[in-house]
């Protein structure tokens, strides 16, 4: 099923240099080199170079990559994609449809909001991939899986699982031939009711949500899941940006940033922490090069210079396009130690103090008298650090230091922005408050163009959280949901990712609902996941299209194909809209207009209303009800959900509207009534060995989540390669590795546990002495079970401990 499709290429070939063997003698491998028998489902433990990617043994290159972001590389991308989707043509319209005020459907691609202003074309090369993925002509059908068996599934790459097109029906895993066999809607909800009816406990139920659900389904499916009686209500915010919530909500009363797009277009000084925007976040490539023209410090904090955070060609600026005229995105970067951001933010302040005590207007006394607490200890705090410190735990010169210190006092309205590469770390909780304290010194929150802003992942994953996603809910919304609903839900927290995988492990969780997503290749520690899905009684999916985890399914497995958000949703009562909520608290409609990929697929709300009614049968809430019309969903919604008052109106308003954020308008709802600075002490992320490597997994440039596009990373300058790990060149040579080799990486967990992966290449690049980086998901395996945050409960995905050394197995 291999395929050398490559959606995306690397721009110019001036200097290109091609490391490793040819294909012939990298496919010569005598035997696999691991005894492991892994986990039926996933694929055979053997070295691929393409990784979860499209299965491949063709030449790979990797070089620098010089050219601007976005530009004509991403349209001449964009193309090919359309192409291999078959279709150019509805891709193409598409791309004018997505983000427009009235009428569209909102890109699935990102959470970043849309720009409403003049005739902008707000699109993204990755968008259009995400978009043209999802509308693919490709259909999965139940001849398909008569032809292939589970067992046989699971040694495609995921890469082809998914290729395979848009799953078309209801189905049924039959254990006797190992095929998954169709079901009707009506025996698919039964087969739900009667396993979870049949639990001792609801406790032993446990239900996943991934980002993209809209937030009438979002609603639906917590009031399901709590008037079943539990709060094990995990999501892929879990892995994301819990740090964040947990960090914003200790600081100032809210789990959420509290500027917006226009603050963006304000600021004078605009931090970017560990956030890969070219690939992630692309649009944001448009907010940082207007920063950048109007004359704003653009200060990037990573690891890597990544593309976007040199220069882009903006991406709806077709004459510029035309022209080749590409614009500066940044006036620094500081390349962090992983992990050293919040020695970096303590610096900036330690300097900010410093000056304070010859000009004391640097820091806004008002604000700190009349908003803050604790604001005295933090000082004695910093003033405390010692700049050795400083300089050995961020990794960067006291000067570096300085310089982002001045940029910072010079600015009248700062912003600091950061996504993953400062939330999964053991002390991201820490890390993101420290940037809140910096901000709290001069009053940069609150007021035009300044605040916290972090860039969020999945397109709708704050919008889950706010309609009642979690497994921590408050005592206010609970007792709103009582109230309301008619419902008694439970009060005790429930399970969250990690400890999701854990009750699997202890038997203690009998059934998994995934509400989208792709659990066991998100999730951390592939086999240990993998593993804890096997023990489940039932196992139920509702996808767009065929992933890893139906093949790692429980005793009984359910694929329930729904609607993607570019489809049309067409109910009793009508064509049905569904909201969702944008990184900055904006919600607004979203009306998928495409012919549903098969006449058989349910939206996400029919389908949870299909569960409940079957696991429900007293249930008083009237499912079937809400689906006929949501606009009755959103009038129950605004009953319970502050900020959601007259939803209806509200959200067809051209842009939508809203949510308060109290913290925006310097209202503080926490203990003290104030900001809260909070007194961490400075962590210590230097491994104890100069031999351990803190490696950290990211995506490549063509690729969403656990979907591989390709397996290309143009910006990073490879081509046709995952199974790689970037390395410092010192590093390399300490360890005698030659540039392009196989090399093992063996990673200690906490718990004294090792994990290994063989035979990935060694890539010498521009990162930090002591750090590594590679992929997701083919990575995921070294991150131990136990290896998650105290502060967060997030898996350490940025910062795993690492060993590496060229690879002993045979056939090199
Ligand atoms: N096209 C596309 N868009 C996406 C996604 C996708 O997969 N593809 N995923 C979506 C999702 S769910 C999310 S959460 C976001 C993820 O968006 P990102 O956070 O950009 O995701 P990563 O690829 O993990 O990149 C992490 C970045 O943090 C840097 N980094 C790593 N460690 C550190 C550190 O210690 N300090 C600092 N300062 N930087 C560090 C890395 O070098 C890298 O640039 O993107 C969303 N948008
Ligand atoms: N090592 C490592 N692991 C990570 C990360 C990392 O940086 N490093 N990042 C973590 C992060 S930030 C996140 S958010 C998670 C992502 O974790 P998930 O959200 O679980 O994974 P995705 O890859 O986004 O899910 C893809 C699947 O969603 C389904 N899907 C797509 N569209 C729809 C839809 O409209 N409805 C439904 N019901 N299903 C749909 C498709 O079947 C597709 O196969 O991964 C985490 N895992
Ligand atoms: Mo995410």
């Amino acid at each position: 099923m291999g395929s050398d499709d490559t959606a995306d290429t690397v721009e110019g070939d001036e200097g290109t240099v091609e490391h490793g063997p040819r294909p012939e003698a990298a496919s010569d491998r005598s035997a696999p080199t691991s005894e492991r028998q892994s986990v039926p489902g996933l694929m055979s433990d053997t070295p691929r170079q393409g990784g979860t990617g499209p299965a491949t043994d063709g030449r790979w290159s990797q070089r620098p990559y010089h050219h601007p972001a976005a530009g004509w590389g991403a349209a001449a991308s964009v193309m090919r994609v359309l192409a291999r989707e078959r279709a150019p043509v509805k891709g193409t319209r598409a791309m004018f449809d997505m983000n427009h005020a009235e009428r569209s459907y909102d890109c699935p691609g990102c959470a970043w909001p849309d720009d409403t202003k003049g005739l902008k074309l707000d699109i993204c090369e990755n968008g259009i991939k995400h978009v043209t993925w999802e509308m693919t002509g490709k259909r999965v059908d139940r001849e398909f899986f008569a032809a292939h068996s589970v067992s046989e599934l699971a040694e495609w790459t995921d890469f082809d699982l998914e290729n395979q097109g848009r799953l078309t029906e209801p189905m049924v895993y039959d254990a006797a031939t190992d095929h998954y066999v169709p079901i009707s809607w009506a025996d698919a909800f039964e087969l739900v009711g009667t396993e979870l009816r049949g639990l001792d406990d609801p406790g032993q139920a446990s239900f996943y949500t991934s980002g993209r659900l809209g937030n009438e389904a979002t609603f639906l499916y917590q009031l399901m899941v709590r008037e079943y009686g539990t709060n094990n209500l995990p999501d892929c915010s879990n892995m994301c940006h819990e740090a964040s919530g947990r960090a914003l909500r200790a600081s100032i009363g809210t789990g959420k940033g509290t500027v917006d797009l226009h603050d963006w277009e304000q600021c004078d000084a605009l931090f970017v922490l560990g956030v890969n925007a070219a690939s992630n976040a692309p649009r944001m490539l448009t907010a940082l090069a207007e920063a950048h023209e109007r004359g704003a410090d653009v200060v990037h904090v990573n690891p890597l210079v990544e593309a976007g955070s040199t220069r882009t060609i903006v991406p709806h600026e077709f004459v510029d396009m035309a022209r080749f005229k590409s614009t500066p995105t940044s006036t620094m970067n500081l390349q962090v130690r992983p992990g050293g951001d919040l020695a970096l933010m303590r610096g900036i302040a330690k300097v900010v103090f410093e000056r304070a005590r010859e000009t004391p207007d640097v820091l806004d006394h008002e604000f700190l008298e009349s908003s803050t607490h604790g604001f005295e200890e933090y000082r004695e705090l910093v003033e405390a650090t010692s700049w050795d410190e400083l300089v050995a735990q961020s990794g960067l010169s006291e000067a570096d230091i300085r310089r982002a210190a001045e940029v910072y006092l010079r600015s009248e309205r700062a912003l600091i922005s950061w996504c993953l590469g400062v939330s999964q770390h053991e002390h991201g909780v820490d890390t993101v408050r420290e940037i809140v304290n910096l901000l709290l010194l001069r009053g940069n929150i609150g007021r035009e163009g300044a605040g916290p802003s972090p860039v969020r992942g999945h397109s709708n994953v704050q919008g889950n959280r706010t309609c009642g996603i979690d497994h921590r809910p408050g005592t206010e919304f609970l007792d709103r949901l009582a109230e309301v609903c008619r419902i008694d839900p439970p009060r005790e927290h429930g399970l969250d990712t990690v400890r999701s995988i854990e009750a699997m492990h202890a038997g203690e969780l009998k059934v998994f609902v995934g509400m989208g997503g792709n659990f066991v290749r998100a999730a951390p520690d592939t086999e240990y996941t993998a593993e804890g899905l096997r023990r489940c009684e039932l196992t139920v999916q509702i996808s767009t299209k065929l992933n890893r985890s139906h093949l790692v399914h429980g005793t009984k497995a359910l694929i329930l194909p729904c609607l993607g958000r570019t489809e049309l949703d067409e109910q009793r009562g009508g064509k049905q809209s569904t909201s969702v909520e944008d990184a900055m608290s904006m919600v607004h409609l979203s009306s998928g207009r495409k012919r549903p990929a098969s006449p058989l697929l349910l939206s996400e709300p029919a389908i949870i209303a299909g569960m409940a009614r079957a696991t429900l049968p007293d249930s008083a809430t009237p499912w079937e009800w809400y689906v006929e019309d949501y606009d009755r969903i959103r009038d129950v919604m605004a009953q319970v959900l502050p900020g959601f008052e007259d939803f209806n109106t509200r959200v067809r308003q051209p842009s939508g509207f809203r949510i308060p954020q109290p913290a925006r308008e310097r209202t503080f709802h926490t203990g003290s009534g104030k900001a809260e600075f909070c007194h961490a002490n400075l962590p210590d992320v230097i491994p104890d060995s100069a031999d351990v490597l803190v490696l950290q997994t990211m995506r490549s440039h063509d690729q969403w989540n656990t979907t591989i596009y390709s397996n290309n990373d143009r910006y990073r300058g490879v081509r046709n390669l995952r199974e790689l790990i970037f390395l410092n060149a010192d590093d390399m040579r300490a360890r005698g590795i030659e540039e392009g080799t196989p090399v093992d990486i063996v990673a200690t967990s906490k718990d004294g546990s090792q994990r290994s992966l063989h035979e990935y290449r060694a890539i010498s690049y521009d990162l930090p002495r002591g750090s590594a980086a590679g992929y997701m998901p083919e990575m995921n395996g070294l991150i131990g079970a136990a290896d998650y945050s105290v502060q967060s409960d997030q898996p350490l995905m940025k910062s795993i401990r690492v060993r590496v050394e060229p690879s002993t197995s045979a056939g090199m």
